[in-house]
């Protein structure tokens, strides 16, 4: 497995030189973020990009994430469009020699949590779900706003948005993935690009919006529908894990050969769902960590994996989840359960 990490480009306060100071660490994790979601990257951002990385002994290793047009989502007719410019980009990926893609179909809002600072009895913090909390949270209120989320929305367009979703039954929204998936993956065997769909965050409905890629079986049917080795999935042990219903164990069997990028992180679940992540550690949490990692190994994974979200320690500010300590601390014990692994 290649260890990387996730930068997010010259803005970000963890710098390219920090990171390559982090033992084992290779393969950065990155995406041109000021192109709005749908718009076409060009061919010289991507090589710019890639450039900036490699010239501190890095490599591009995986585009996390070319986000999906919302209209794909929806099914709207203006989707060809959107799609023909997501072809485009991957067209342009390839050509760069990227070769990884990780996306997800959230509709709306990506990865939601109700903390961003929530704190652990060891005096740090981390972020935190409390399914109490969100049920009483208006999205359209402004309450709570998420690194995660496209802010590009006006409040009326978002409200315009969250509506159109009304119609879009679980199903539905199932059957416009498969769509853009029957689109997409035909371009992505031609440049030999893998496709990484990433686990909705949490892995259920949110906010009465529909959610698919939650489980096993919705994961089963998606990579069935389209059976191409380049249709595969972003294997996320906290996404996946904060549902106490996932064996994850089973979900890395359901997709065998078709795991193409790891996010390592732990969660604890504090009640009906509801969790709090943890350090990497797995009796921090209620992952088994070394066993997740053994079956991915044992099951053939060798591509690119990255410690997820980390907790703020050491009096670090930083992008919630994504600041430097506490994921440089789970990259080394990823590390350390690796190395066993292959000297087995
Ligand atoms: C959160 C991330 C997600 C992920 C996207 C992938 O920290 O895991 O935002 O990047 O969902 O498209």
């Amino acid at each position: 497995m290649e260890m990387s990490f996730r930068w997010y480009g010259s803005d970000d306060p963890v710098t390219l030189d920090k990171i390559r100071q982090i033992p084992g660490v290779t393969g950065i994790v990155s995406a041109i973020y000021e192109i709005p979601a749908g718009e076409v990257w060009p061919y010289e951002k991507i090589v710019q990009l890639k450039e900036t990385i490699e010239q501190v002994g890095l490599h591009l290793n995986v585009i996390e994430s070319v986000p999906v047009h919302e209209d794909i989502k929806l099914g709207l007719p203006s989707r060809e469009k959107w799609i023909a410019n997501y072809k485009e980009t991957l067209r342009n990926l390839s050509r760069a020699g990227i070769h990884t893609v990780c996306y997800n179909f959230m509709p709306v809002f990506d990865w939601t949590r109700s903390n961003l600072k929530a704190p652990l009895p060891d005096g740090s913090n981390s972020l935190k779900y409390d399914a109490e909390k969100i049920k009483h949270i208006d999205p359209l209120s402004g309450q709570l706003t998420l690194p995660g989320w496209d802010l590009s929305f006006q409040k009326e367009d978002l409200k315009q948005v969250i509506d159109s979703y009304q119609e879009v039954t679980e199903k539905k929204l199932m059957e416009n993935l498969i769509y853009f998936l029957k689109e997409i993956i035909p371009v992505a065997e031609e440049e030999e690009v893998l496709m990484a769909i990433h686990p909705d965050d949490p892995p259920w409905p949110i906010f009465g919006l529909p959610r698919v890629v939650t489980g096993k079986e919705n994961i089963a049917f998606m990579l069935g529908a389209v059976d191409s080795p380049n249709n595969g999935i972003t294997f996320c042990t906290g996404s996946y894990g904060a549902d106490p219903e996932n064996n994850l164990f089973d979900i890395i069997d359901a997709a065998k050969g078709r795991i193409h990028f790891v996010h390592a992180r732990n969660v604890k679940w504090t009640g009906e769902g509801s969790f709090q992540e943890t350090s990497h550690l797995t009796r921090a949490g209620s992952i088994d960590m070394p066993g997740v990692m053994k079956k991915l190994h044992d099951t053939g994974f060798t591509g690119p994996i990255r410690p997820d979200h980390g907790r703020m320690i050491w009096g670090e500010e930083g992008r919630p989840g994504y600041g430097l300590y506490d994921r440089a601390l789970g990259a080394a014990y990823l590390n350390g359960i690796l190395d066993l692994l292959h000297e087995e």
